[in-house]
């Protein structure tokens, strides 16, 4: 096999695994590009994120990346079989289609699969790969340099086939590979459209590809603080994930995806007294393996999150009380101060 057919087939046994789409970039020309991408756009700190790719510098300095995205369905409440962790009961609380199911793990798994199988084929051993998603590499910026798509104004990446609803899985191998040709987008997907910017409910969204963590509702899912009358407003029914800015984009628009990802299945929507009934160690195990028992996420950022969509489903006087009372009492501000 010439490196060619290896770059090829490399692409192609992800996709056999279950990745959308694939493309490869080698080190040295990510680290080209990102200069390119700086020169033309000031605003692109090509030093911070060449910095970020540190970690993965090998003394040589070759070796390339396999980018993979991973579509995630859309509509899980038509999954049958699968069992719901917090009951059935109405009414509901929301949790994004990118966090019903653990499609990071999943990832990752598949990654790991095919870095056993390109060992082999490949010659190289256990050292010469990495596996990266949700890390902290530039994950986006390697997405569009191996031709995966392209930025958009929501921040997201843009896939010609999937849109914006895949997330991002990394596999550095320790080879320069010939780099994939670009699929899909000559020029800025956006032009003149900005659906996501208006649609977007705390204007996160600068315009200019920005986002302010300090207002993006998926930011602040996670962080352990006390909301405000509007935040609690604007935070509707949902347990976990904002993904308007999503919903509006037209390359997602009539994209109905399934999957084949089962890893830690929550499913789109969770019975609140379900949720609400089980002491905090309870959630904790019950959330393990799932997307939402990811470290970083503190239940009691979930709790709030939870006791916020109880009070706008308008259960925070009679049917929840008894349940909701609990927390009146709860010896954390952020969990205490948000009962309706
Ligand atoms: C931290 C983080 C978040 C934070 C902060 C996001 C942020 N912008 O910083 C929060 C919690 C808000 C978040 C939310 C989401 N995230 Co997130 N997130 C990450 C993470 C771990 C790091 C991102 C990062 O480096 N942030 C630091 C900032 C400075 O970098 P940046 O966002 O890349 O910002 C760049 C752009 O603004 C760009 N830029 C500058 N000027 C301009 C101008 C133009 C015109 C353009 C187009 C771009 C541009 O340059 C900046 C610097 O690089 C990545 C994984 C990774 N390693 O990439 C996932 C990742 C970006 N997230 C992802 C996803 C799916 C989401 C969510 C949909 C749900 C979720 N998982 O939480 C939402 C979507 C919100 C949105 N509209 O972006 C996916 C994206 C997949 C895709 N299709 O693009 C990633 C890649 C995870 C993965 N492995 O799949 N995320
Ligand atoms: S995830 Fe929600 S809050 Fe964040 S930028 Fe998108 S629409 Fe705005
Ligand atoms: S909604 Fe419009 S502006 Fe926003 S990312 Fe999609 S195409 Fe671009």
């Amino acid at each position: 096999m010439n490196t060619t057919d290896n770059a090829d087939f490399i692409v192609a046994e992800a996709v056999k695994l279950g990745f959308g789409d694939g493309g490869i970039i080698t080190l040295s020309l990510f680290s080209e590009k990102i200069m390119a991408y700086s020169k033309q756009k000031p605003t692109v700190d090509s030093q911070a994120l060449l910095e970020r790719l540190e970690k993965v510098h090998s003394e040589s300095r070759q070796g390339s990346f396999l980018v993979c995205a991973l579509p995630y369905a859309i509509g899980t409440e038509d999954d049958t079989g699968f069992p719901k962790p917090f009951g059935n009961n109405p009414p509901f609380m929301h949790i994004a289609p990118f966090a019903a199911r653990h499609y990071y793990k999943a990832a990752v798994e598949k990654l790991k699969t095919l870095q056993k199988d390109l060992q082999k084929s490949l010659n190289l051993s256990k050292s010469d790969f990495r596996i990266f998603c949700n890390s902290k590499i530039p994950e986006k910026w390697l997405a569009k340099a191996a031709g995966v798509g392209e930025f958009g104004k929501n921040n997201l990446i843009i896939n010609s086939k999937f849109g914006t609803r895949f997330v991002i899985a990394v596999l550095f191998i320790n080879m320069d590979l010939p780099p994939s040709p670009s699929m899909g987008f000559a020029s800025d997907p956006c032009k003149n459209c900005t659906k996501c910017i208006d649609a977007c409910p705390v204007g996160a969204l600068s315009g200019d590809g920005g986002l302010d963590t300090n207002k993006c509702l998926q930011a602040r899912a996670t962080t352990p603080e006390t909301w405000d009358e509007k935040t609690k407003k604007i935070w509707g029914q949902r347990l976990y994930g904002c993904e308007i800015c999503q919903q509006v984009c037209p390359y997602n628009k009539g994209i109905r995806q399934k999957s084949d990802v089962n890893t830690g299945y929550l499913g789109e929507k969770i019975s609140i007294k379900g949720f609400l009934s089980e002491t905090e160690e309870e959630i904790r195990e019950k959330l393990k393996g799932s997307a939402l028992g990811m470290s970083w996420i503190p239940v009691k950022a979930l709790l709030r999150n939870a006791l916020v969509a109880a009070g706008n489903a308008g259960m925070g006087t009679e049917e929840l009380s008894q349940i909701i009372h609990r927390y009146q009492s709860h010896s954390d501000a952020v969990v205490k101060n948000v009962v309706y």
